[in-house]
């Protein structure tokens, strides 16, 4: 009888200690981000390019803070805007994530631009693309590159940005 009391006093603090740290845990940034459909088009050293991608998020809610590849000097994120029937991009600082709604970076919309390629992007190529999340911290996605103008957009081209009128890109010779 007193050995069951010694049990049951000791098995009564552990569970409620089990319990508290499960819902501490749940309450931490587990951030569950997933990146999929990563992919550029093909480019030439120097110019401009361009990823797709879509973030999923399963965790609590995250903001995408920047991005880095190690194929272009400087890459961040776009989107396109319809100024007056005159297709536009312009810099996006920040782009939150919210669970259950997955962010679709595609031809049209929000894309992340690779400014000064190093290297040309081939067709079949992959290369890394690095995401940086403000609760998730570093997430690093393989883009894979599809043939120049692949679901390009009408009256926009990203391999040559002629004309574009564009906030602080510099235009390619
Ligand atoms: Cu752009």
């Amino acid at each position: 009888m007193r050995r069951l009391l010694a049990v049951a006093m000791i098995a009564m603090p552990l569970a409620g200690f089990a319990q508290q740290s499960g819902a501490q845990q749940s309450g931490a940034q587990q951030s569950e981000i997933q990146i999929d459909h990563v992919w550029s088009r093909a480019a030439m050293a120097g110019h401009e390019g361009v990823v797709y991608l879509t973030i999923t998020e399963t965790g609590p809610p995250d903001t995408l803070t920047g991005v880095t590849t190690p194929v272009a000097a400087m890459a961040g994120l776009h989107e396109t805007v319809n100024d007056n029937g005159v297709m536009k991009m312009r810099p996006v600082t920040t782009l939150p994530i919210e669970p259950g709604k997955p962010v679709t970076l595609v031809p049209g919309g929000r894309h992340i631009m690779l400014m000064g390629l190093k290297q040309a992007l081939k067709e079949g190529d992959s290369f890394p693309v690095t995401l940086s999340f403000a609760k998730a911290g570093q997430v690093t996605a393989t883009a894979t590159v599809a043939k120049a103008g692949a679901a390009a957009m009408p009256g926009m081209d990203h391999g040559a940005m002629g004309g574009m009128p564009m906030q602080g890109g510099g235009k390619s010779p």
